[in-house]
């Protein structure tokens, strides 16, 4: 592996509008704060940036929902993850925000200089625009129907109901959702960035130069994309929200949130050499000494070669941090791209993903409301079951299985023996090392190993392979006392019991340090029970940590059990929030305008029988059945297979729309339409006589 200088340590900025999942925590924070911490213990020059993405449609609509602003929203929220993020022990050492103007300067003078070199392409299309908001409408502004499932509120970039990835001028009926007007097309001005021309240039650096170092799930997904074949993206938006375009014409113009983002990391870089050079902290927290620094040494930590840059995301990010950000960079010249970006997968929830609008999660503020003294706890969870290389998951009884099974009764307890005995044997001092036995030869043997091997599962990215190695390492300290019984042993061999005990210290000060990136509250707590400064990593692995006479501090426990009833509620919490959520969503699905009895004559809605059901070529969402009506036997295409299996459906009474004008899709005409209801996860249900009626039945 090559040795590099210095490090730079990015970890996602999370968006500022609602609060962080634990999901978020195992996607990129957790990992990639055991890394800077890893790296710091060995005495390395690196620097750890994060902070806020405070533009994007996200924030906005946060505030329409909230009924306040969008400043309001990124204030409180700002403050509320970092806060979060700190309380973990997630240890920055600046964490900034993106509406800071230093970043707004950064950003505008990167869009700026490439403009000027001419490596953006402006392009003239039409979108929609409200007469009356006086504003171009992003995706998520228009609603209309889909054309593909009939569905009345589809988004402009998707159907939620059916799955499919739209674009606004596909929606028929298209409305504005700031006024519910007709939006008309206007034709406006964006700058686009031409990502084809550098498929060569992404050819060689990732396909060809990092085929064997990253992640196979980062890399497969980076091939995917440039074997598809890239499209230029426009690197604008018409918002009112985000950063100004810097340039004349562009009035009324931000940059798209997507080029301001990853820009945030440079910028936070800048903010933290300029506040630790005048000695005035707002964002920065120096987490290490830097020395005399100037504003300028900002560029060693993004322009030197001999510096390695690290992005740790989810993977629902990746092209931006794999193709788009390092495009930019190359583009605009000077700028290094990342060594390595170690994206992981998702964490699920209890058999189910985890997502905070539909109130299955469990945010990082709400496990600190309930477990204020475990970061810890959850830290360690996290890492035992990252989703590195497929999606994993989380359950409130592993969470109590690790916490009893491994914490406590593993790590904690060899310490706290080892500690008790002593202060009980040996008046609370290091004991006298006589002649060693093979068994302590043994250990020692192993002692030397294991830190560098966990060292060197940190360097590759494998996090839980390097938590098993720290478990392993308290494994090894409490098998040696069980092996040596030195409580036995006591009345007729005390010099014997030194040496076990002094033994047994050493393994303890290593936990000390090697413990620190993982479980960065419990080795302070070991190292104050030793009453020592934790050396660095660089001494892990040696047997003579503890000098004989050494006194330690005062021991207690380092993990306590956690009852089944703690979990029980736990549970109980988790489904009544989803409880919760999913009558706040339905309760606020405004009524539709009111119709006379005529128009509802008009509908011919009838029971029928499935005869037939088979999945549609080509289609992941169609069912194309066959249903008896009573009157005739026809074909409906019904957008459900993501819901229902064929075999499911035959056989089964359904509800239909029956003189529903004929639609034709892939090719085929579809007669009619399945009446369905969709739960809050979004999961459709098709609807039944309470009994068996016969096909053709009418509904009145
Ligand atoms: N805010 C998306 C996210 O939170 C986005 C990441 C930006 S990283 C530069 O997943
Ligand atoms: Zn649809």
């Amino acid at each position: 592996m090559k040795e590099f200088k210095r490090y730079t340590v990015t970890a996602a900025l999370p968006y500022a509008n609602g609060p962080k999942h634990i999901g978020h925590l195992a996607g990129a924070y957790i990992p990639a704060d055991v890394y800077v911490r890893y790296l710091r213990s060995m005495g390395k020059d690196v620097l750890f940036v994060s902070g806020s993405d405070e533009h994007g449609t996200a924030i906005p609509n946060q505030a329409l929902k909230e009924k306040t602003t969008s400043r309001a929203i990124i204030d409180k929220y700002h403050v509320q993850i970092r806060d979060c993020f700190r309380k973990l022990g997630i240890a920055f050492d600046i964490y900034h925000r993106t509406s800071e103007p230093i970043h707004h300067e950064t950003s505008q003078e990167i869009f700026l200089n490439m403009f000027n070199k001419g490596l953006l392409d402006e392009e003239i299309s039409e979108q929609y625009y409200d007469d009356e908001a006086k504003a171009f409408l992003a995706d998520r502004y228009i609603v209309g129907t889909c054309p593909r499932c009939g569905h009345t509120n589809a988004y402009g970039d998707q159907c939620e109901k059916c799955g499919s990835t739209l674009s606004p001028r596909e929606l028929i009926n298209p409305r504005s959702t700031l006024t519910g007007n007709v939006p008309a097309l206007r034709e406006t001005k964006h700058w686009y960035l031409p990502l084809e021309k550098y498929e060569h240039w992404l050819q060689e650096w990732i396909l060809k130069g990092h085929a064997k170092d990253w992640k196979v799930n980062v890399y497969g997904q980076c091939k995917s994309w440039i074997d598809a074949g890239l499209q230029s993206r426009a690197m604008t938006r018409d918002l009112d929200w985000g950063i100004k375009v810097p340039l004349p014409e562009a009035e009324g113009k931000v940059l798209y949130v997507w080029f301001d983002a990853p820009i945030g990391y440079i910028s936070a870089t800048r903010a933290f050499f300029r506040e630790v050079s005048l000695g005035k902290l707002e964002f920065a927290q120096p987490q290490r000494s830097f020395g005399l620094v100037q504003p300028e040494d900002w560029k060693k930590y993004w322009q030197d070669k001999e510096t390695k840059l690290v992005h740790f995301i989810g993977k629902d990010n990746i092209v931006f941090h794999c193709i788009i950000f390092p495009i930019m960079l190359h583009a605009h010249g000077d700028y290094i791209v990342p060594d390595n970006v170690p994206a992981n997968e998702f964490m699920n929830l209890e058999g189910d993903k985890m997502s905070t609008s539909r109130g299955w999660s469990i945010e990082m503020h709400e496990y600190l409301e309930d477990f204020p003294d475990k970061p810890d706890v959850l830290r360690y969870c996290l890492l035992a079951n990252l989703p590195e290389t497929k999606d994993s998951e989380f359950t409130w009884k592993d969470f109590q299985s690790r916490n009893n099974n491994e914490l406590v009764a593993i790590l904690g307890n060899f310490v706290n023996r080892a500690l008790v005995l002593t202060q009980k044997y040996f008046d609370n001092k290091v004991p006298h090392r006589s002649t060693l036995d093979t068994i302590d030869i043994k250990a020692i043997e192993v002692l030397r190993v294991l830190p560098s091997r966990i060292a060197q599962s940190l360097e590759y990215f494998h996090f839980r392979e390097a938590t098993a190695g720290l478990l392993d390492l308290a494994r090894l300290g409490n098998k040696y006392l069980a092996d040596t019984e030195p409580w036995k042993l006591i009345k007729s061999d005390p010099v014997r019991v030194g040496t076990i005990l002094n033994l047994a210290l050493q393994i303890v000060a290593n936990l000390g340090i090697v413990a620190e990136p993982f479980l960065p509250f419990s080795a302070k707590k070991i190292n104050e029970m030793l009453n020592r400064k934790p050396e660095t990593w660089i001494d892990a692995g040696s047997d003579v940590l503890m000098a004989e006479g050494h006194a330690l501090g005062v021991s207690s426990l380092l993990f306590e059990k956690i009852e089944d009833g703690v979990i029980v509620q736990q549970l109980e919490k988790l489904h009544n929030k989803k409880l919760g959520i999913e009558t706040e969503v339905y309760s606020s699905m405004p009524l539709k305008d009111e119709i006379t009895f005529d128009d509802f004559a008009k509908l011919d809605i009838r029971v029928g029988n499935v005869l037939k059901a088979e999945k549609m070529e080509k289609s992941s969402k169609l069912l194309k059945l066959i249903v008896d009506t009573g009157v005739d036997h026809r074909t409906i295409l019904s957008g459900i297979a993501q819901h229902y299996t064929p075999e499911e459906m035959v056989g089964k009474q359904v509800t239909l729309i029956a003189n529903l004008k004929p639609r034709k899709m892939m090719g085929i005409e579809s007669q009619g339409m399945i009446l369905m209801a969709e739960d809050a996860k979004g999961k459709l249900k098709f609807l039944q006589p309470s009994d068996i009626v016969s096909p053709g039945a009418v509904v009145s």
